[in-house]
């Protein structure tokens, strides 16, 4: 494919029939690989992932099972690793060729493709144009604007989910040696609510499960989750569930072709004879924000059955045993659950009584259950209520600490759940900051630091002036994009310790800098040797990560060669020598293994294949809560799912909007420009609306239209040129793609106790867009799908 074929193909919008996998999924691979310049290095790189001695996946979060198997990548994983193992670089002649403004003119996915950052550079603001700088000089540049600053808490310290647990522990010993709890993270935009909830309600923010339990399992839920384009590997335990008679019960607005059907494209049988097999036994399609509704009409129908087995003597539903030794509260919360009405849960569902009691019954004609979640839950206004409310219905029947059953928040960056482990957190617990003061001496922040709604609110306002970034792309993962552009630009200097060129090295504070790292894929070899780094995944286990590829250039410097260098020019070799930490990286292990709980032996340990687990204790029904139990929360249902600053406007929305990924992308990450499984070729903005309410507002399929987001604070918020796609949503329940949709999400919109910018439910109204030529000319099928409301099992 030819460059510009690339980055402006065709483009094709057609309902997608296959199962997900299949020979999509091989011929995607193959693309991916061949196109990443480096295909014979690649298949070896791709041979090692996820395998003992090899590397962490750097895609998601799922785990993997201990057993040996020749293959552990799905299709996303080896897009990652093509992406990041490419020999294409992004060098001093690169930002040469191109100015800082000229740059900023390409797609997210142009930027990405450019290839991997290979020299240490500074923005020059006078030729607008990045420019080489030694090592040293970079380092010594940041320290001295952190040690100029009035307050520690003037810097934010921004982390990425991909970074090693060794990087994050040196990052947050650093920060808070200097002071400051200012991390904001991606889990602030991501799972934030589940760790809120999950802390509150049971005493550890994490997931329950196994691995293991996915096979034990009589219903698994999955809420809000996309696991055919986020979590692939998610898929064979789906199906397997299902094809040995387990219910697998699916709440999403919509379809999603994953959750419907898979075919493995790893076994030749089954894509030789080309049979592909059901993930799932129920779909639910609830409207966006209405699962806690739909959570608390299952317990409404599960609180009627028990009474009527009580009042019949019979043995009744709840598991008393498990409630009365282990819980909290439930009277409180029944009465709560009788007192809400079913109008008000049908409204916010959008689903029909019947279907509610479907699901109910398959609740509670099940002895284990698990239920998972994503972002479909977290990005909104009410997901800790909500999240709660799930977790109430696994307490009823003791679906928490027994084989087979549990809570599991599905996690997205591949080691985001270990940075959280590690202290990067912005409301430490006491007792952490206590073992850090007793084994290094220095005195550690106790003021709670800014999160990242916070933190774009601190550098809007000018409150903060330096921001460094150890991964990720805060510019275009954040909400209000303008605002947050506009935030950054206001710092006196911003840092990005990145492995590719995005938006967020071209939104430049006074200074600028561009610190290339290594990624999971490459070698890390210091002065001790090849190093490896270590990661944990949605159920806490713990593994050891080796790369396998040489670096493109001597220049990059692994991550906790990069921290460890602006920690010592900025504080000396205190609290530690932070040189001759980095070495050797078993001693930062064993410093994570002294002041962390659960590392003790970390390194012996790590010698296991599949790693070590960490432990949780609520899996085995320890609750670490105030009351020593885990608690029923007795939330009511918000009065209205739309919030007081729209209702205050007075305008109906014509829709909700729901910023979801493509099944190219990887976060900010471009990979490719289809979304094979809901039929979209060569294009991202685009918006799903259900045919019913395109023709409702007056538009035609196809047709290209503004977007503006309601919010009372005199802010316009508009993005324009989006082609409308009819799609199978229910009623008023549209989506588009994320980032493109970020400038549409105001920074206040949030959610109440995590904070997380409401991605999942954008109140929005629709205009012609004016300057535009012709829309999308629709293939005749995309005309013909009709709109088709829940369905009890497919
Ligand atoms: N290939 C690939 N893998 C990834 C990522 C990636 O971008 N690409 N990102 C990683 C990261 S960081 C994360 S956090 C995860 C994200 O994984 P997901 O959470 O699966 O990601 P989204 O695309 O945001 O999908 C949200 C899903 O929730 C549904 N949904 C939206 N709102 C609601 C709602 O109100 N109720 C219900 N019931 N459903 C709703 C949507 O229809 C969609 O199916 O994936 C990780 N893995
Ligand atoms: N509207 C909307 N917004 C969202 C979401 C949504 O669903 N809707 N989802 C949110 C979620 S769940 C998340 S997790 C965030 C993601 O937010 P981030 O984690 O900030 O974003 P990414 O796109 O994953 O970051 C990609 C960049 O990370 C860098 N990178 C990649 N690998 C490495 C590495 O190994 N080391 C280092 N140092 N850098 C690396 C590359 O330079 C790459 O350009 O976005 C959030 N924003
Ligand atoms: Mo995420």
């Amino acid at each position: 494919m030819s460059r510009h074929d690339r980055f402006k193909p065709a483009t094709r919008y057609r309902p997608y029939a296959g199962a997900a996998g299949g020979w999509g999924a091989l011929r995607s691979v193959t693309g991916h690989w061949l196109g990443s310049d480096n295909a014979l290095k690649n298949i070896r790189a791709l041979l090692k992932t996820n395998q003992h001695g090899g590397f962490d996946c750097p895609g998601c979060a799922w785990g993997e099972s201990a057993e040996i198997g020749p293959i552990k990548f799905c299709e996303n994983g080896a897009k990652a690793v093509n992406w990041e193992a490419t020999k294409r670089r992004v060098d001093a002649s690169f930002f040469a060729r191109h100015s800082v403004s000229q740059l900023r003119e390409q797609s997210d996915y142009w930027l990405e493709y450019q290839g991997r950052l290979t020299e240490p550079m500074r923005y020059d603001h006078a030729n607008d144009r990045y420019r080489p700088i030694g090592w040293d000089e970079a380092f010594s540049l940041i320290a001295g604007h952190l040690k100029r600053l009035d307050d520690p808490n003037q810097a934010e310290f921004y982390t990425s989910g991909r970074a090693s647990n060794e990087a994050a522990y040196l990052y947050q010993l650093f920060v808070r040696a200097f002071g400051s709890n200012n991390f904001p993270d991606c889990s602030n935009l991501c799972h934030e609510a589940s760790g809120v909830a999950l802390g509150q309600s049971i005493g550890v923010g994490k997931g329950t499960v196994s691995f293991e339990d996915f096979e034990h399992a009589d219903a698994i839920f999955v809420l809000g989750q996309n696991p055919g384009t986020n979590h692939p590997r998610m898929l064979e335990p789906l199906r397997e569930a299902v094809q040995r008679g387990a219910r697998v019960v699916v709440f999403n607005p919509l379809k999603e072709r994953g959750l419907e059907r898979f075919q493995h494209p790893q076994k030749a049988l089954e894509m030789l004879s080309n049979r592909d097999r059901a993930t799932s036994t129920a779909y639910f399609r609830p409207n966006l924000g209405g699962d806690m509704a739909l959570v608390r009409g299952m317990v409404k129908y599960l609180w009627q059955w028990e009474r009527e087995a009580q009042a019949k003597q019979q043995p009744g539903l709840f598991d008393h045993a498990f409630i009365a030794q282990h819980t909290q509260g439930l009277d409180a919360y029944l009465e709560l659950v009788e007192a809400t009405p079913w109008e008000q849960i049908e409204t916010q569902t959008g689903l029909a009584r019947s279907e509610i009691e479907q699901a109910a019954r398959l609740y509670a004609e099940a002895e284990r259950v698990i239920i998972c979640w994503a972002m479909g839950i977290t990005q909104h206004q009410h997901s800790v209520a909500t999240i709660q409310e799930i977790t109430n219905l696994a307490l009823l029947r003791g679906n928490i600490g027994k084989p087979g059953a549990g809570l599991c928040p599905v996690r997205g960056h591949s080691n985001v759940q270990g940075d959280r482990t590690m202290g990067i957190n912005e409301r430490p617990t006491q007792a952490f900051l206590n073992t850090l003061e007793k084994h290094f001496d220095f005195v550690a922040p106790r003021q709670p630091g800014h999160n990242a709604v916070a933190a774009i609110s601190a550098m809007l306002t000018g409150q903060a002036r330096v921001f460094i970034g150890l991964g990720g792309n805060f510019a275009q993962a954040t909400p209000d994009t303008v605002r947050t552009h506009q935030a950054l630009q206001n710092c006196e200097l911003t840092v990005q310790i990145s492995t590719k060129l995005n938006r967020s090295h071209l939104t430049c504070g006074r200074e600028a800098l561009i610190l290339p790292c290594l990624g999971r894929t490459d070698i890390d070899r210091q002065a001790c040797g090849p190093q490896a780094v270590t990661v944990e995944d949605s159920f806490s286990m713990v593994h050891a990560s080796h790369g396998q590829l040489e670096p493109l250039s001597p220049l990059m410097r692994s991550e906790p060669a990069i921290i460890a260098g602006i920690a010592a020019a900025t504080l000396g070799p205190q609290p530690v020598d932070w040189a001759w930490l980095v070495e050797d990286y078993a001693r930062i292990r064993q410093l994570i293994a002294a002041t962390i709980p659960g590392f003790a032996d970390f390194e012996t340990k790590l010698q296991r294949s599949g790693g070590f687990y960490l432990g949780n204790a609520a899996s085995r029904r320890q609750w670490n809560t105030p009351e020593g139990k885990a608690a029923f929360s007795a939330h009511a249902l918000p009065d209205e799912l739309l919030p007081q600053q729209i209702r205050s406007l007075g305008v109906t929305p014509d829709l909700i909007l729901q910023s979801l990924r493509s099944h190219d992308q990887y976060n900010t990450t471009i990979y490719g420009l289809e979304d094979r499984y809901r039929g979209v070729k060569g294009m991202r903005e685009v918006i799903f609306v259900n045919p019913q309410d395109i023709q409702r507002l007056g538009y035609e399929p196809g047709q290209k239209v503004d977007v503006i987001s309601l919010w009372n604070d005199g802010i316009e918020r508009r993005i324009t040129g989006m082609t409308l796609l009819p799609y199978d949503t229910p009623s008023g329940q549209a989506a588009a793609y994320y980032p493109e949709t970020n400038p549409l999400v105001p920074l206040e919109s949030h959610g109440e106790g995590s904070h997380t910018p409401t991605s999942k439910f954008i109140a929005i109204r629709l205009e012609r867009t004016t300057d535009v030529g012709d829309g999308l000319n629709l293939h005749p099928l995309s005309r013909t799908r009709e709109h088709n409301h829940s369905e009890g099992s497919i």
